[in-house]
């Protein structure tokens, strides 16, 4: 790495060389340094030592049953939450939902995806019957279902601790946690962003007790709102320290913030302004360096556009958002990409990044590789 030209990146690079952690210190000289293609580099070697070239995607579809939310008016980013009685509002029947289930990925789905409000008529049993009604008719199907807020959500209105809540969907269906509702993790922020919403030890301490269940999860980390790069790192920081304890998360997933159709956005005078694409390269960069007990960084194409996902894969990043097939969170907040991604057009993207494609089950074990063709113009 003898053409890095920031002393402060040269620095970085001599401490991964020594096989030596980066300090919360260190992550925010990397924020704070001008050279993203030094950064870019350096997290480029760290994930083909893990992962070589190839990049993984899963065969997977967003289900959300409800938009209905108690915290529609606190969580001031969100676009998608509505009161019970408003315009708009919806929570699917068993049968919604079975009939959503079928429709998608023309039978190649291997991952559902679900996740919605918190809906007061949303407890235990509703879930419950559908994911035993999901397993009872796609018994091969992954259910990745209900973030940490979803699940304390639960436990609040039915009076039982999150473990009981957690034993209960798992006898049901549920395999594994999704990583929404992290948002960002500094009480201050969260104060002006997500008032209401369950607090950062909250967050940590379901997916520790998911994980002691051996229910593995996913993490996220919502940047480029009102967050600095302080917030970032001391999310990352805990984000690490109970992966170290715990090793159950599969994947961190930086989301960037959309700013149209919320709240927050027109406070900000940020309409139309997403995230710039350095931005979301030294987010997706930075993680994979400081988060060096995580085998899986993800890029969300949905949010960060395709092309700006494909460039992420030289930036640190080995696995894409699957073939959503009907995303409504994003889509709720302005997102202009296109809501699926076929097959092909994934193989596509990975191999116009010089990569290997390869589909993988939601605990990362590769299902096929693309290896073909490799001289094509893309
Ligand atoms: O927690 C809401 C975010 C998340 C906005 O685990 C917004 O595999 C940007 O967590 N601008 C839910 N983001 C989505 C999520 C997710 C997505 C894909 C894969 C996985 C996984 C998890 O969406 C929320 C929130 O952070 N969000 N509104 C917005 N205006
Ligand atoms: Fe509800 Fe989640 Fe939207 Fe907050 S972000 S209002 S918890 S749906």
């Amino acid at each position: 790495m003898d053409q890095l030209t920031d002393p402060v990146v040269r620095r970085v690079a001599e401490k991964i060389g020594a096989g030596e952690r980066l300090t919360p210190a260190d992550g925010l000289a990397l924020f704070r340094s001008p050279d993203l293609t030094g950064i870019g580099r350096l997290a480029d070697a760290v994930n083909r030592a893990k992962h070589g070239d190839v990049v993984t995607f899963a065969a997977n579809q967003h289900i959300n049953p409800t938009n209905i939310c108690t915290l529609r008016t606190t969580c001031v980013f969100c676009g998608y939450a509505r009161l019970p009685k408003e315009a708009g509002a919806y929570r699917y029947t068993l049968e919604q939902v079975l009939q959503e289930a079928r429709t998608g990925n023309g039978g190649m789905t291997r991952e559902f995806h679900i996740v919605g409000g918190l809906d007061m008529k949303a407890g235990l049993a509703y879930y419950q019957e559908i994911f035993r009604a999901l397993k009872a008719e796609m018994p091969h199907v992954h259910i990745k279902a209900l973030t940490a807020v979803e699940i304390a959500h639960i436990a609040r209105i039915e009076k039982m601790s999150w473990a009981e809540v957690l034993t209960a969907l798992k006898a049901a269906g549920l395999d594994t946690l999704p990583g929404g509702g992290a948002e960002t993790f500094s009480a201050a922020v969260r104060e002006e962003i997500a008032g209401k919403k369950l607090g950062a030890a909250d967050y940590i301490g379901v997916h520790r007790t998911a994980h002691g269940l051996g229910i593995r999860s996913n993490c996220t980390l919502l940047y480029g709102h009102v967050e600095t790069y302080e917030d970032r790192i001391e999310h990352m920081a805990m984000l690490r320290t109970l992966q170290d304890e715990t090793g159950g998360f599969l994947a961190f997933i930086p989301l960037a913030y959309h700013p149209d159709d919320n709240v927050l956005g027109e406070r900000l005078g940020r309409r139309g302004t997403a995230t710039s694409g350095v931005e979301d390269l030294k987010m997706l960069a930075i993680g994979r360096l400081f988060l060096d007990n995580f085998a899986h960084v993800k890029s969300h194409w949905i949010m960060v556009t395709p092309a700006l996902s494909q460039i992420g894969l030289h930036y640190g990043v080995n696995d894409l958002e699957g073939t959503v097939v009907r995303e409504k969170i994003y889509h709720a907040v302005g997102a202009q990409t296109t809501q699926a991604m076929s097959l092909d057009e994934i193989l596509t993207l990975i191999r116009g990044a010089g990569k290997i494609p390869a589909e993988r089950d939601s605990f990362y074990r590769i299902i096929r590789r693309f290896d073909e063709p490799a001289d094509r113009a893309a």
